[in-house]
C-alpha cells in the first residue's frame, strides 16, 4: 500500500469547482492510519457533508469512532476509496499539540476522587460534569422546557415517607427477582440512553459490561453508538437483555430491527411512545453536535440537522403517526413479550394490558419530553391500582418505573408500590463517563448496598415482604416545585439607588 505523508493528505481538502457543477474534487481524510479519498462518496454520507468537510484533510479518526461501528468503512466504501497509508514515522515525529480542550480534560480526570471516595450516585453526576465534554454534558444533563419534571422525578421520591418494622430477623436479606421471566440479582436494570460514546470512547459496551458483572438487565437503545450486534456481541451467554425501539416511519426498518434483535436472543421489546415530537432541550440546542450519528439514522438517509444540538440531531426520523393499530402489528411480527415504555396514566396502563403487552414502563423519558409532565413514582400506586381493578395483573403483566431512582430508598418505595423493578439512565451515563466499567460497577454496587440497608431497617426480608403498607404517601400528590434558577424573573424591581447611580 502506497505510504503518503500528512502534508500530502493536507493539500486534498480543497473546495474545486468543476466545469460542470460546483463540487467538492479532492477531499482525502484519515481514519485509522488508512487514508481515503472522499470526493465521491461526500454526498452519499447519511449524516451529512459537514461533518466530512470539517476534517479534509486530516485525520478524522478521533471524531468518526465514537458514532460509527468498527465494519462501516466496508460496509459503505468501496476498496478503491482507500488511496494509501498514512505515513506513521512522520505523524510520530510531529509534536503532539494538546488543544485547550484536552488539557481541560485531562486535568478534570486527574483531579478525580477515588472510587473508593465516591459514596453515592450525586457524586458521579458532579464528576461527570467536569470531564465531559461541553456537547455531551449539555444533551446527558438537559431536560424539557424548565426542567420541571427533571427534577420532580427524583424529588417526589421525597414526598414518601417510610413505615419502618421492628424485631424481623434481617441478618440474611435477598434483593434478587426475576423480570420477565430472567433472574436478576437486584431490582434494577440499565435503561436504554442514546450516545454512550459521547461520554466514553467503548460506549453502550461499557454498560454491558458493568451490567454482567451484577447479574442485571441492560436494555438496549435504537440509538445507541456502537452498533447493536456489538453489544449483543459484548454480552456473556448467561446475560440477559433487552430492545428499547423508536419506531421508524419506514415500518420495514423497524420489523427487520426487530426480527433480528429476536434471533439474536433479546428477552424483552420495549417500544417508546412518548416521543413523537421531539421536547425542547434548550441546554442542548445551544450546542451544535459535530459527531457521527448512529446506525438507525444513517439507515434513514435523512439529512441530520447539526444546528440544535445532539437530540436534533438524532430524532430526524421521529414518526408521530405511532398509534395502538402499530402495536397490534408489531404483536403479529415477535414472539418476545412487547411492553410499552413511557406510559404516563393508568388509563394507557389499562389499554396497553388489553393490547396484549406484557408490561409498560412508567416513564416521562427523564423528565426530556414534555415538561409538567407527572413522575412515574407519582402515578404507580393508580396505575397499579386501576390493572388491580381490572384483574390484568393476573397473567404477569409487570410494571417498571423509571426516572429520577438516585437511591437505594427509592427503589424500595417503587418495590413497595407494585412495580417490578426500576431503570436508571443518567446515573449510569455518569458513572460510565468518569470511571467505565469500573465505575458503573461500583454505582451498582452502591445501589445494592443502600437497598438492602434499607431493607435491614425497614424489616423486610426479601422484596415479597416489602408492601404498599410499608409507605406513606399521603403526601404524594402535593406538587412543590423546586424552581430551578431563573436569572431574571426572580427580580421583580431594581433596587432604589442614591441619587446619581445607575442601577445594577
Ligand atoms: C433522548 O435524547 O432522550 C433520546 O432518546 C433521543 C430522542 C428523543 C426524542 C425522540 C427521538 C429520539
Amino acid at each position: 500500500m502506497k505510504v503518503i505523508s500528512p502534508q500530502e493528505v493536507a493539500q486534498h481538502n480543497k473546495k474545486a469547482v468543476s466545469a460542470r457543477h460546483d463540487t467538492l474534487e479532492d477531499l482525502w481524510i484519515v481514519l485509522h492510519g488508512k487514508v481515503y479519498n472522499l470526493t465521491e462518496f461526500l454526498s452519499e454520507h447519511p449524516g451529512g457533508q459537514k461533518i466530512i468537510l470539517k476534517y479534509a484533510g486530516m485525520d478524522a479518526t478521533k471524531a468518526f469512532d465514537p458514532i460509527h461501528p468498527p465494519d462501516i468503512i466496508e460496509r459503505y466504501l468501496s476498496p478503491e476509496v482507500c488511496v494509501g497509508q498514512i505515513d506513521q514515522a512522520l505523524v510520530a515525529s510531529q509534536p503532539k499539540v494538546e488543544t485547550e480542550e484536552e488539557k481541560r480534560v485531562r486535568l478534570a480526570h486527574e483531579a478525580k476522587p477515588r472510587l473508593d471516595e465516591m459514596y453515592n450516585t450525586f457524586d458521579f453526576e458532579t464528576v461527570a460534569k467536569n470531564v465531559l465534554s461541553p456537547v455531551a454534558w449539555a444533551y446527558y444533563s438537559s431536560g424539557a422546557d424548565d426542567e420541571i419534571t427533571m427534577r420532580e422525578n427524583h424529588n417526589a421520591f421525597h414526598r414518601i415517607w417510610l413505615k419502618p418494622r421492628v424485631l424481623v430477623n434481617v441478618k440474611e436479606v435477598d434483593v434478587s427477582t426475576t423480570m420477565l421471566g430472567t433472574k436478576v440479582d437486584m431490582p434494577l436494570y440499565i435503561t436504554a440512553t442514546a450516545l454512550a460514546k459521547l461520554g466514553h470512547p467503548d460506549g453502550e459496551v461499557v454498560l454491558t459490561q458493568a451490567a454482567a458483572k451484577h447479574n442485571i438487565v441492560q436494555m438496549i437503545p435504537t440509538l445507541a453508538s456502537c452498533s447493536f450486534d456489538d453489544i449483543v456481541d459484548a454480552a456473556l451467554a448467561t446475560q440477559s437483555q433487552w430492545l428499547q425501539l423508536y419506531v421508524n416511519a419506514d415500518r420495514q426498518v423497524s420489523q427487520k430491527f426487530v426480527e433480528h434483535a429476536e434471533k439474536r436472543g433479546i428477552k424483552g421489546l420495549f417500544i417508546t411512545v412518548d416521543a413523537p415530537q421531539l421536547g425542547r432541550r434548550e441546554k442542548d440546542m445551544r450546542q451544535k453536535y459535530d459527531q457521527e450519528a448512529p446506525d438507525e439514522i444513517e439507515r434513514n438517509k435523512t439529512e441530520v440537522n447539526r444546528n440544535e444540538g445532539a437530540a436534533r440531531a438524532i430524532s430526524q426520523f421521529i414518526d408521530p403517526s405511532l398509534c395502538w393499530d402499530d402495536i397490534a402489528w408489531f404483536r403479529t411480527i415477535t414472539k418476545m413479550p412487547i411492553l410499552i415504555k413511557g406510559v404516563q396514566t393508568a388509563e394507557d396502563a389499562v389499554l396497553a394490558a388489553k393490547a396484549g403487552c406484557q408490561g409498560v414502563v412508567l416513564s416521562n423519558h427523564g423528565g426530556r419530553q414534555l415538561d409538567f409532565a407527572p413522575s412515574a413514582i407519582e402515578i404507580l400506586a393508580e396505575v397499579m391500582d386501576a390493572l388491580r381493578a381490572e384483574c390484568l395483573l393476573d397473567n404477569g403483566f409487570e410494571v417498571y418505573v423509571d426516572g429520577g431512582i438516585r437511591r437505594g430508598s427509592d427503589i424500595f418505595k417503587a418495590i413497595a408500590l407494585g412495580a417490578t423493578g426500576v431503570g436508571i439512565g443518567r446515573p449510569a451515563l455518569y458513572a460510565m463517563s468518569s470511571y467505565g466499567v469500573d465505575g458503573v460497577d461500583h454505582l451498582l454496587t452502591l445501589y445494592k448496598n443502600e437497598l438492602e440497608m434499607v431493607m435491614r431497617l425497614m424489616g423486610a426480608r426479601t422484596l415479597k415482604d416489602i408492601t404498599r403498607s410499608m409507605v406513606d404517601i399521603r403526601n404524594i400528590k402535593d406538587h412543590f416545585v423546586a424552581n430551578p434558577t431563573d436569572y431574571l424573573a426572580h427580580h421583580a424591581y431594581d433596587q432604589m439607588l442614591p441619587r446619581g447611580k445607575l442601577s445594577k
